[in-house]
């Protein structure tokens, strides 16, 4: 049987500039918070990546040869600013000529603004707690669509502000690596912040385009089903899926997650007067990322610190995955995914949703000339179908974009976790289209599966 996809879905892969580019210095680029964070941890480095800032014209070849009309990637504040604030013409062309690139092999260019690459200089004066970011982003963002805007219509101000936030400043374990659970919250706002400038920046600057944000989600599932239980899925869910989503859609930050997080004492007096109503611009669409779902339990004494990372979480903890697990130890339940788009459909009053990530990675390797990830096919048709379900049940969903187009650097994990639809040997960089890119090409020829 096929699962047909309604007419004009839109297909796509995604990748992130820090995560493919390489050439971290060329052609004027300045340092960002992964670069002295990888430097100062002896972490694996974005240098050389993919080669992918040299190699833009290959890879959008491999898209072309597979078919694939949407392609989502995110541009380096640093490259185009590389103290934060002055524009570095040579930076800007790499983009353009990215953008024309696309087009003349009939693929629409989606552009996300900021996907964790802050320039080192701006963390230098206090990095996303500081508001002033705010406003450096909104001028960064105008200068980007001053370029580009004449060709690309769909543009995402930020990629999931709760692990910008939340893993640079609450654990650290992301750059730029700081541990202080009050400032990650002010960073959390602060980002939010931003993302309502920039969206007010992009469309005071005419033309017809899309604005959306892309939010991280993460089900949470408990094994009881009691009161207990029940509290501490509240609190996980709220600090994961609710910070963002509602002071986005206009609610402002909910009641019980203000009280969850109240012994911090940050995140209140950080709200300025108007500040709701900036981060409340419309949306025209809201950009999803799915993995996998979260498990919680309650601590006993709810004014125990919970054990799970996030910042200021209090009274629960979560549970280890079970079930088949990805490499990177993540949970898979599609499932899960259909209730999410089912819940943001009731819960966003409508607003169109657009997947901008999902994916897995696995262990791959090339036999003969071949990849066959088997286990990643059968993820993605797994949770293909599972959107497809929540579509047939009335959740208004226009796209997909497959994270990710490339092998990459996967953040902390350096180059241990692979989730391309395409191979690289990061040693000669060749390219190996998997059997998941093909399978997924079919996917996207057929508009179903
Ligand atoms: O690689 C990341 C991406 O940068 C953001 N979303 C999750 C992906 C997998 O961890």
């Amino acid at each position: 049987m096929t699962l047909g996809f309604p007419d004009g879905f839109r297909w796509g892969t995604a990748t992130a500039a820090y995560q493919i580019e390489g050439s971290t210095t060329a052609d004027g680029r300045g340092p960002s918070i992964w670069d002295t964070f990888t430097a100062r941890t002896g972490l694996a480095t974005g240098d050389p990546a993919c080669d992918h800032y040299r190699r833009y014209r290959e890879d959008i070849g491999l898209l072309s040869e597979l078919g694939i009309p949407y392609y989502r990637f995110s541009v380096a504040w640093s490259r185009i600013m590389p103290d934060g604030r002055t524009v570095e013409p040579r930076g800007l062309a790499f983009y353009d000529r990215l953008v024309d690139a696309l087009l003349e092999n009939g693929i629409t260019p989606m552009v996300t603004l900021y996907h964790w690459d802050l320039p080192e200089a701006l963390q230098a004066e206090g990095g996303w707690p500081n508001r002033e970011l705010a406003d450096l982003f909104a001028d960064y963002a105008l200068t980007v669509h001053k370029v580009l805007g004449d060709r690309v219509q769909q543009w995402t101000t930020i990629n999931e502000p709760f692990c910008a936030a939340f893993i640079g400043y609450g654990n650290g374990d992301h750059a730029p690596g700081i541990q202080d659970e009050g400032a990650a919250l002010v960073a959390g706002h602060n980002l939010l912040l931003a993302h309502g400038k920039a969206a007010q920046a992009l469309r005071s600057d005419g033309g017809e385009q899309e604005v959306s944000i892309v939010l991280n989600f993460a089900p949470v599932l408990t094994d009881v089903d009691d009161a207990a239980h029940r509290e501490a899925a509240r609190r996980f869910d709220f600090l994961h899926n609710r910070f963002f989503l509602d002071p986005l859609l206009g609610r402002g930050y909910p009641p019980e997650l203000l009280a969850d997080l109240a012994h911090l004492g940050t995140l209140e007096p950080a709200i300025a007067d108007g500040d709701l109503e900036i981060i409340a611009q419309p949306l025209d669409v809201l950009g999803v990322n799915y993995y996998a779902p979260a498990r919680a339990v309650p601590l006993e004494d709810p004014e125990t610190d919970s054990n799970c990372p996030l910042p200021g979480l209090r009274g629960m903890d979560v549970q280890p995955p079970r079930g088949e697990l990805t490499s990177l130890g993540w949970e898979q339940r599609p499932e899960c995914f259909t209730d999410l788009l089912l819940w943001l459909q009731g819960h966003c009053g409508g607003l169109p949703l657009v997947i901008a990530e999902n994916g897995a990675a696995f262990e791959d390797e090339v036999v003969e000339g071949r990849v066959h990830d088997e286990k990643r096919v059968r993820y993605f048709a797994d949770h293909l179908a599972a959107v497809h379900a929540a579509i047939e049940r009335g959740a208004d969903v226009r796209g997909y974009m497959a994270w990710s187009l490339l092998d990459n650097f996967e953040w902390a994990m350096g180059y241990t976790q692979r989730f391309g639809l395409v191979h690289v040997d990061f040693e000669t960089q060749e390219r190996v289209l998997k059997d998941s890119a093909l399978f997924y090409a079919d996917v996207v020829a057929r508009n179903g599966l």
